[in-house]
């Protein structure tokens, strides 16, 4: 069988990603990080997979992908106190860095789906290239760390997508050649480091974020599990939540969770 170019994947210097362990199949990278940090693994531990069997989405949806073809893989931190403050804001910087790993690994302008998705717009379409999952564990009736996973679709050939969804594409679909999956993970870890340690500094991603958001300005539906309305997307507030303006007038948030935007 051949070796994957993550079998012995880890990063040397920095501390996101230096320790990593590397799956080949697995059910979910989420999960598996979720009892290794259960079982206080420390900050910064990356699980990689190449194959996953039960991929999550968010509201028990799936992730699906060829195997060997793309980035899936987990990141824990352990966010300092307030937590809710500073795990928002390491969701947002995780979907920042995507976004610049993007550009510089394959030269490509994605934009942020409020709340997780980057996604590709071209002539009025979109498609979305990757999604995020952020996930909150507890410990002690506290909340004790942050799990973000990111499945980004590299290399899945035109014909391989629409079984994932209709809409999804991959960096190989849009730029026409393979990319370097290894290369493309360390530029985002790098990026992902530089902005937690400049967030934890002081620094505020929020407005970043929010000027990489796609749609803003633009008429949406939001579908909640129950009803789905139809506004204008006009901004998202200090907590990252989205403020939808009704036909009415009235103005609603929602706060980041389990909401999805459509054109
Ligand atoms: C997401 O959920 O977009 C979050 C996906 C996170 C996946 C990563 S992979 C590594 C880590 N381990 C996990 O188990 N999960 C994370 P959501 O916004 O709910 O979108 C899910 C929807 O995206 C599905 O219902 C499909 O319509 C669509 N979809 C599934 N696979 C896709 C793909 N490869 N590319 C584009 N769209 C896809």
């Amino acid at each position: 069988m051949a070796t994957s170019e993550f079998s012995h994947y880890r990063r040397v210097d920095g501390w996101l990603g230096q320790r990593c362990l590397y799956l080949e199949r697995t059910t979910s990278t989420n999960e598996v990080l979720r009892r290794l940090a259960e079982e206080g693994a420390v900050e910064g531990l990356v699980i990689l997979a190449d194959e996953q069997t039960a991929g999550c989405g968010r509201l028990a949806r799936r992730w699906e992908s060829p195997p060997g073809t793309s980035l899936l893989f987990s990141l824990l931190f352990r966010p300092p106190e307030p937590f809710a403050y500073h795990a928002a804001r390491t969701t947002m910087l995780c979907g920042l860095a995507l976004c610049q790993a993007v550009a510089l690994g394959a030269g490509l302008t994605t934009y942020l789906k409020w709340p997780n998705d980057l996604i590709i717009e071209r002539a009025g379409d979109w498609r979305k290239l990757a999604g995020m999952l952020s996930e909150i564990g507890m410990a002690g009736g506290r909340p004790s760390f942050l799990i973000v996973g990111i499945g980004l679709n590299v290399n899945i050939p035109v014909e391989g997508l629409s079984r994932l969804a209709p809409n999804a594409t991959s960096l190989l679909a849009e730029i026409g050649h393979d990319v370097g999956r290894v290369a493309l993970l360390d530029i985002f870890l790098q990026r992902t480091e530089a902005l937690v340690e400049r967030q934890r500094a002081g620094w505020d991603p929020l407005a970043q974020w929010r000027a990489g958001l796609a749609w803003r300005g633009r008429t949406v539906q939001v579908h909640l599990p129950t009803e789905t309305l139809v506004g204008v997307a006009e901004d998202v507030d200090a907590e990252g939540a989205l403020l939808l303006r009704l036909p009415d007038g009235s103005r609603r948030s929602f706060p980041v969770g389990d909401v999805s935007l459509r054109l």
